[in-house]
């Protein structure tokens, strides 16, 4: 069997060629709700179907096809990445982390990944954005197990200190006024969890809770990117709010929030 790195080359080789593009240089995964707000970006000069990709599976949660957008933004080439694959549909999690190896194996030396998630804090009710500080990674496995990563990849043992670039951080705080920080859970799903769980990852020190991103964003250090993470706050996780959770309105969330995610990621752009 291809080597996931050598299978993200593949894929990279091949995105290139679809695209046109020569090399990216920033990358973002669209979570739900943000693929609407992102055509503010501007128009794509490609969109390509991540399925004709080799290493990629379609995903399976409704209304996301996967497709790698490709846009010139003030002279910088960006990947928007939107249709991820999370653990909870059954994949591997080389399968998950796939995406993030391809765009960075295509160039991409900055990734932005975005979610949506639960809130755990009162003070941050649905419709924030808040950008990530750190996570806890609750999934109980890491994109780094298994055979170690062929020799012109770093180590396994991948240093994570400066997992969410604290560079990327100060630029985002100083350029979005109001903007907040917060750390992020990463549970495995797909079913939310009990408020007791809410109850343990706020004392751990959690903010956010979700199903994905932890392991793109391991994935990514990995490769040597920088690592920014945005999170909007969809639901108040179980527990904190009164009433039960509910996935439409989950999702309605996102839609209500995608102008203004948009134009978030526009003020954004400059600095990455
Ligand atoms: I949107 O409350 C969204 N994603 N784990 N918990 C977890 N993931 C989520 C939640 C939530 N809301």
């Amino acid at each position: 069997m291809t080597n996931p790195y050598e299978l993200a080359r593949q894929a990279a080789d091949e995105l290139r060629s679809k695209s046109g593009v020569d090399s990216y240089d920033v990358a973002i995964v669209l979570g739900s709700g943000w693929r609407e707000g992102a055509t503010a970006l501007g128009a794509p000069t490609s969109d390509v179907a991540t399925t004709s990709l080799p290493g990629f599976f379609a995903p399976t949660v409704a209304g996301h096809h996967g497709q790698i957008l490709s846009l010139n933004v003030e002279g910088r080439n960006v990947a928007l990445v939107a249709g991820r694959v999370h653990l909870y549909e059954g994949h591997a999690v080389d399968q998950v982390v796939h995406p993030i190896r391809t765009v960075i194996a295509a160039g991409a030396r900055r990734v932005v990944l975005t979610n949506a998630c639960g809130g755990i804090d009162r003070a941050k009710p649905a419709g924030t954005v808040v950008l990530i500080r750190d996570h806890l990674n609750l999934t109980a496995t890491s994109p780094m197990e298994g055979p170690p990563p062929p020799e012109e990849f770093g180590s396994r043992f991948v240093d994570l200190t400066d997992l969410y670039s604290a560079r990327l951080r100060a630029l985002a705080l100083a350029a979005v006024p109001g903007l907040s920080e917060g750390i992020y859970a990463g549970f495995r799903g797909p079913h939310y969890e009990t408020p007791a769980e809410i109850a343990m990852a706020r004392t751990m020190g959690a903010t956010l809770v979700g199903m994905s991103t932890v392991l793109e964003a391991i994935a990514a250090r990995h490769l040597g990117a920088e690592v920014m993470g945005l999170s909007l706050v969809s639901n108040l996780a179980a527990g904190v709010a009164d009433t039960p959770l509910n996935h439409l309105e989950v999702l309605e969330a996102g839609q209500a929030a995608s102008a203004s995610l948009g134009a978030l990621l526009r003020q954004l752009l400059p600095i990455l």
